[in-house]
């Protein structure tokens, strides 16, 4: 199977490009069923050690169903597939320009979550418009074992998020542990306490916001994804769901911009339109570099085909 690597804002993304499952036809949601119950150990062999690292964040292309679209694709990682992926689709829109596949200017994505937008501004810049993003539920109270009580709000932005109040300590790299560590706990209470999206849906991703280092940016995140990993860029559907709040709070207005930097230091301008229903449709814009390119191979008695923790080994 053969891949192109990319990085969004230091985050990975890896785009199989030929020799992925055949997951069939029908919408992407019911692909995505699919390659969750038939083809599991490829999300495994792409993702997991030694092929992959748990921050790899996996893009395979489909036919679309909407006509109007120029691909479809189903995000995935060390844990399982994800609703949408802001950095991944930046990573998609680079790599098939540097593939010569596509042009400068916009396509029409198809993801199981929904249609975005991608406008390709130059070789290694990205605007996405993302699914139409909400909060659900305002500052839910939970206590978390050694935090004490805590809250926070319930986003939609693609995924699942839980934006919490406060932080356990400074958002700074040195304290990568501790601050996955936090998150961790928010997630066991948030499942403990029966938290959860719409239509009981896990909330797999936490977010903390502290002040930015830099003097303009609005603020600096660390989002823990389902996996265990932090994101190294500041998650596209992450601040699809920040924006969410901040325009429920009326604290941002339609066409402001928000600069949201990552716990590494990366950033992404954000703004946001108006939508149905009180949602937002999110613009997410930052960039992306291709940085690798290869066959994943298999080789006859590899004790680990499919990672280490897949099967067989
Ligand atoms: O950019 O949306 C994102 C994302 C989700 C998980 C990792 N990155």
């Amino acid at each position: 199977m053969r891949f192109i690597d990319s990085h969004t804002e230091g985050e990975p993304t890896r785009v199989i490009i030929a020799g992925g499952p055949d997951l069939g036809t029908g919408s992407l949601r019911e692909r995505r069923t699919r390659f969750r119950e038939t083809a599991d150990d490829f999300r495994k062999c792409v993702i997991n050690e030694p092929r992959g690292w748990d921050a790899l964040v996996g893009a395979l292309l489909c036919e679309p169903q909407d006509p109007s679209c120029a691909a479809g694709v189903i995000f995935f990682n060390n844990t399982g597939y994800l609703g949408m992926c802001g950095h991944g689709a930046m990573g998609i829109a680079v790599t098939l320009h540097w593939l010569g596949r596509i042009g400068l200017g916009v396509q029409r994505i198809e993801t199981p979550v929904g249609v975005v937008e991608v406008s390709l501004l130059s070789p290694n810049q990205v605007a996405i418009a993302n699914v139409p993003s909400y909060r659900h539920r305002t500052r839910v109270s939970l206590h978390v074992e050694r935090l004490g009580t805590l809250t926070g709000d319930v986003a939609w932005g693609g995924n699942w998020f839980f934006l919490v109040d406060g932080l356990p300590v400074p958002l700074t790299m040195s304290n990568l542990r501790p601050l996955s560590d936090a998150a961790q706990l928010v997630r066991d209470a948030l499942e403990r306490e029966g938290i959860m999206g719409a239509d009981g849906a896990e909330i797999d991703h936490i977010e903390f916001f502290g002040p930015a280092q830099s003097p303009d940016a609005d603020s600096r995140n660390f989002v823990y994804c389902p996996g265990g990993a932090y994101d190294r860029s500041p998650c596209g559907t992450g601040t699809s769901a920040k924006l969410a709040c901040l325009a429920a709070d009326g604290k941002l207005s339609p066409g402001d911009a928000w600069v949201q930097e990552s716990i590494i230091g990366s950033r992404f301008t954000a703004s946001y339109r108006a939508a149905a229903d009180g949602r937002i449709v999110p613009t997410i814009t930052g960039h992306a570099y291709v940085c690798g390119e290869g066959i994943l191979i298999q080789q006859p008695g590899d004790p680990f085909p499919f990672g280490i923790g897949g099967s067989p080994a």
